[in-house]
């Protein structure tokens, strides 16, 4: 018995430990040796055994024994963690000579892009765009527009109007159109006039082609002896350069709209391909815009002289353009803000419209 601590070759041991590859081989000879089972801690168990004076004699030779080799497990531990983070640092390399990776995150709302594509194509033309608030009052959004109190055309358009105050002579509202724009650019500016009006607008009705917010683009010319001829080749031009194709055919059906006179909807001839209707051709039409000629009473209402002044007005939904183009067949993905349909359907920010390059390209 008093010849146990011989049984243990220490010298052979801190040798093992010493020369231990890995930390999987540490953890053995730690187990082996400070384990529940460890050969050390088995000595310890026998100093219960021993006589006092056997015990005076071996547990300071135990006790030594089992902290020199505690402490050189530990030291072997700091060696292979000092070793594995010197081999990572030598493999891990990062050179800084690299240009810098894009990293390119979030994208350009189809909605956007439309509306960039729009100044593009009527810049081209002369056109500039004009912008005016979406809080209106009632004469811009409908008198001014020939479109009074008891107007049915009130009704139709489904207004969100803010509460009466106290003392104002004018209803506020959020604009149904974007209209009110080209009312105060008549007011203000003197013709001739040749503008695009892109916006948020308002509607109280929602469902699976129509939202409370969508947006529409309108475009105004006022100009001495304006006619319908003017229009027609306007958007005609418009619709060829957005969907880049010159089986662009255009049908001008008669029609009412208060501000208008006389008043046309646009036509549009589409086809088939891969199932899915496209704008060109013409195996069918496709209702795309409403038009026509600025009713006199709009431009006197302006303070503008309609004997003088004559002009044609367009308008139609910039959403619905984006989905005909890009094949959307939502409206209300639209404003999910889903990533995953941004990410689909977003431009590049750097997919800057330009004629020469292609709107759409
Ligand atoms: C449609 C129809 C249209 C206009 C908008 C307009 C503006 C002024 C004077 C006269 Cl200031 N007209 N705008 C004219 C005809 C049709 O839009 O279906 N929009 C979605």
């Amino acid at each position: 018995m008093a010849s146990q601590t011989h049984e243990i070759d220490e010298t052979t041991l801190l040798a093992r430990i010493d020369a231990a590859p890995d930390m999987a081989a540490l953890e053995a000879e730690r187990v082996a040796a400070l384990g529940k089972q460890g050969t050390i801690t088995q000595l310890l168990k026998t100093m219960g055994q021993m006589s006092p004076e056997q015990r005076q004699a071996e547990g300071p030779r135990i006790h030594g024994l089992r902290e020199r080799v505690t402490t050189a497990i530990a030291d072997r531990k700091a060696a292979l963690e000092a070793a594995a983070l010197e081999r990572k640092l030598a493999t891990e390399t990062l050179d800084m000579t690299l240009p810098a990776e894009p990293r390119l995150q979030g994208s350009v709302h189809p909605v956007s892009q439309v509306m960039d594509e729009l100044a593009e194509i009527f810049a081209d033309l002369g056109f500039s765009v004009a912008t005016g608030p979406e809080i209106e009052d009632d004469w811009h959004n409908f008198t001014a527009l020939n479109i009074p109190e008891s107007h049915p055309a009130r009704a139709m358009h489904d207004t969100f109007y803010f509460p009466d105050e106290d003392g104002a002579e004018r209803k506020m509202l959020l604009r149904t159109h974007t209209s009110p724009v080209q009312i105060r650019t008549m007011v203000t500016q003197k013709p001739p006039i040749y503008i695009i009006a892109p916006g948020r607008t308002y509607r109280s009705d929602s469902d699976a082609t129509h939202t409370p917010m969508f947006h529409q683009v309108e475009g105004l010319v006022i100009d001495r002896g304006i006619h319908m001829g003017h229009l027609k080749w306007t958007l005609e031009t418009f619709l060829k350069a957005f969907f880049e194709r010159d089986d662009i055919v255009l049908r001008l059906r008669p029609s009412y709209f208060p501000f208008t006179e006389p008043g046309a909807e646009v036509d549009v001839g589409f086809s088939i391909e891969k199932g899915k209707r496209v704008i060109g051709g013409s195996e069918g039409w496709m209702e795309v815009l409403g038009s026509g000629m600025v009713h006199p009473k709009v431009i006197a209402a302006c303070g503008l002289d309609p004997d003088e002044w004559q002009g044609f007005a367009f308008g139609c939904g910039i959403d619905r353009l984006a989905m005909l183009k890009y094949g959307m067949d939502d409206l209300r993905a639209f404003f999910d803000g889903d990533l995953r349909w941004l990410k689909h359907y977003g431009f590049s920010a750097l997919d800057v419209p330009t004629l020469s390059g292609g709107v759409g390209a």
